[in-house]
């Protein structure tokens, strides 16, 4: 069993103010399980948010796929994660130059910025694109995740190209928070690791998703946080299902680690 500090000890390391407040919720509510609901209906996806808000530290959104999508989307959202303490993360996966992902994140009819805890970015375009983010998103006390791997088959975010988003998240470190990644791939305590493509068994979908086991993305490749979409939003009863992958995703956390 390797050495690993706590949740609640890294919240207490980390400036950064979301990345606290995910720590410290986490080992509060005991739960690294996000879910990803990637419902096209808005009305099913605020639903889900105040459902599944128990039992979960992150609440993973595509806001440009809502077909009925109105401008107090975020506002209600926001409202329903005061409630039951998680954080909004929008995946809205920037990859353009730093000016145009600027205009991207805070404008057009989104205006992500006004509600979305986190975003994430590709780190193709270089390092522009973390310093155009962070001219809209670190003055409002938000953060970044940098998508240092994919889950999908035949990804290529591997190798020396992981490995540069490690160095960018040390260069950004006041503003990125972490990564997502399919393991732990920064030693920095302050990062958390956040990982799709999960399920209860492994597997794919049609579309080259594929899927590994809560105990092999916690427990094996220590990651912190497990991201889950369809297994649950798509279960008869997301809430139970939800519990069953929070009890995974702890057990996992609590039993692969020697705790500091
Ligand atoms: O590499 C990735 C990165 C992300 S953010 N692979 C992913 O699947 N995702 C997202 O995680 C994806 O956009 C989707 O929202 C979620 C996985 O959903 P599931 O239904 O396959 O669990």
């Amino acid at each position: 069993m390797t050495e690993q500090l706590s949740y609640l000890k890294r919240a207490s390391l980390t400036r950064h103010p979301i990345a606290q407040k995910l720590f410290k919720l986490m080992e509060d509510k005991k739960t690294n399980l996000a879910v990803a609901a990637d419902s096209t209906s808005q009305k099913h996806v605020l639903e889900l948010a105040d459902a599944l808000g128990p039992s979960i530290c992150l609440f993973k959104t595509h806001v440009d796929i809502l077909s009925d999508f109105t401008p107090d989307f975020g506002k209600q959202l926001q409202e329903i994660a005061k409630r039951h303490q998680f954080v909004i993360f929008e995946d809205r996966k920037f990859a353009d130059i730093g000016q145009t992902s600027a205009l991207q994140y805070a404008g057009g009819i989104y205006r992500i910025a006004d509600w979305a805890d986190l975003v994430n970015a590709h780190i193709v375009p270089g390092p522009g694109i973390i310093e155009g983010l962070k001219t809209v998103g670190h003055p409002k006390g938000q953060g970044l995740l940098l998508l240092a791997e994919m889950s999908s088959q035949g990804t290529l975010a591997k190798g020396a190209y992981t490995k540069k988003a490690a160095l960018l998240a040390e260069q950004f470190n006041d503003y990125v928070v972490g990564f997502i990644s399919l393991r732990k791939i920064s030693s920095n305590p302050t990062f958390i690791h956040m990982t799709p493509g999960v399920k209860l068994k492994p597997g794919k979908d049609s579309l080259g998703q594929s899927y590994r086991t809560v105990e092999k993305i916690i427990g094996k490749n220590l990651s912190d946080l497990i991201i889950v979409g369809r297994d649950i939003t798509h279960a008869k009863d997301p809430l139970q299902q939800a519990l069953l992958y929070q009890q995974a995703g702890w057990e996992a956390y609590k039993s692969s680690r020697d705790l500091r």
